[in-house]
Formats: C-alpha cells, structure tokens, sequence
C-alpha cells in the first residue's frame, strides 16, 4: 500500500506506523515515528479547516525533523536514541535557547511531537472506553489540560478551545477514525502509542530533557 499523499486516514496505518517505529532493540525509528505523524496529519485534516492551525504546526514540527534526517548529520538522526546522543555531543540540544540562525535542535522539536502523543492516547483511551453519550470535544479538552496545556502560551490555549468547539459528534468521529474497522482497533493504537510514548519519555527523562525550551 502506498504510504504518500492522497488517501485517507487509516487507523490500521497509524498504528503499524508506531510499532513499526519500536525495533526489537527498543530504539525509536525516526523514518516510521514521522511516517505515524503524516498519518495523524490526515486525520487532522479530515476535521475540517477549524483544525488548520493545529495541522501546520504539525507538518512543520514533521518538516524540522525531516531536515535533520535529510541533513549533512542526517545518519544521526535513524533513532530518537541516535539523535539525542548526537546532539548532546555536538552542543546542540539547545538546553537554553539557541540562536536565532541556527535551527531547531531535533531533540527539541521531537519533544513537542512525544508530549502531543500523550493527548492522543489520553483521547483515544477516552474514546474507546467511553459511553455512547460522553462528548468527544469535552475528553479533547480535559486530555489536553493534562497533557499539552502547562507548555503552552495563553494564545494557543485560546485557539486551541477554538477548534474544540469544532470537533465533530461521536458518531463522525467513530466514521472518520474507525470507518471499516473493528472498534478494537482503537485500543490497539492506544497501546502502540503507549509503548513508543513511555520509551522516549524514558530516554528524554534520563537526560534531563523533558523541559527543553
Ligand atoms: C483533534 C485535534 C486535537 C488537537 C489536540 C491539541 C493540539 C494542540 C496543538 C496546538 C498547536 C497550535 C499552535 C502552536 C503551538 C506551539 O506553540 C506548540 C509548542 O511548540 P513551540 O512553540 O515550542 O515550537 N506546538 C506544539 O505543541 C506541537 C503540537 C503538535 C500538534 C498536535 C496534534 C495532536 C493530535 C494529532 C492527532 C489528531
């Protein structure tokens, strides 16, 4: 199946892209992380324009760690792991703000990436083992308030509460993540994402880069 462009969101995707992106060594692959997010990236589409901001800000987080893989460092960046020993070798982590010419350290830009994974299995555990009533744009908000909002400025948490009043009913929701598949597909990506989720959280904790600004 081609894993580019076009189709549409598939949740079966996802969630070979994130075991795919676990090697029996326990590194994180980059290449199968990012091709997850393409397919995130689909599912955000699929919501609608009220979603837009929150899609550009994911291709562009997807895009930074693109450049680095496609860099002159670009073998480096073959595993989270890899990535975070190079760029705490090379200075460039950025523990303190880089300067401006220079580009958004991997490690950095990743992270961004880890603690948005943390919403998505906070809603999609939400979501599967929910009632028929419970509404899906109040699970988005609580798990955000848990998971993204202490990192983030007053103005995206207000253009972020936006596009939950956007969010689609239950029932779209169900049509655009589960469509022919079986429910139980869902708790399977929460656990996929779960796995790849605890391994980075690991490595970023044991280097003190869990708050890189
Ligand atoms: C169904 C959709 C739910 C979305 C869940 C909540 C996502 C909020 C993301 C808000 C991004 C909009 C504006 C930019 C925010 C950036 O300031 C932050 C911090 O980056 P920095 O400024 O430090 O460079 N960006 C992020 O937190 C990255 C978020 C990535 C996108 C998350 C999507 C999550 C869900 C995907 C699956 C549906």
């Amino acid at each position: 199946a081609a894993q580019g462009g076009r189709e549409e969101f598939d949740i079966r995707q996802l969630q070979r892209a994130f075991s795919a992106s676990l090697s029996p060594r326990g590194e994180i692959l980059l290449r199968e992380y990012l091709q997850g997010w393409r397919q995130l990236l689909k599912f955000l589409e699929a919501l609608g324009t009220a979603f837009g901001l929150i899609s550009r800000e994911t291709e562009s987080k997807i895009g930074i760690l693109q450049r680095h893989q496609e860099g002159p460092h670009g073998l480096h960046y073959r595993t989270v792991q890899s990535m975070v020993a190079f760029e705490l070798s090379s200075g460039l982590v950025g523990f303190q703000s880089l300067p401006a010419h220079q580009p958004p350290s991997g490690c950095r830009t990743l992270l961004r990436l880890h603690r948005a994974l943390k919403w998505l299995e906070l809603f999609l555990h939400k979501l599967g083992t929910s009632p028929k009533d419970g509404k899906p744009s109040r699970m988005c908000a609580e798990a955000y308030r848990v998971a993204l909002a202490p990192y983030h400025s007053w103005w995206v948490k207000q253009a972020v509460a936006l596009a939950f009043l956007a969010m689609p009913s239950r029932q779209e929701l169900y049509r655009i993540i589960v469509r022919g598949e079986k429910p139980a597909a869902v708790l399977a990506t929460v656990e996929s994402l779960g796995r790849v989720y605890n391994i980075t959280q690991e490595v970023y904790s044991a280097h003190g880069m869990l708050e890189l600004p």
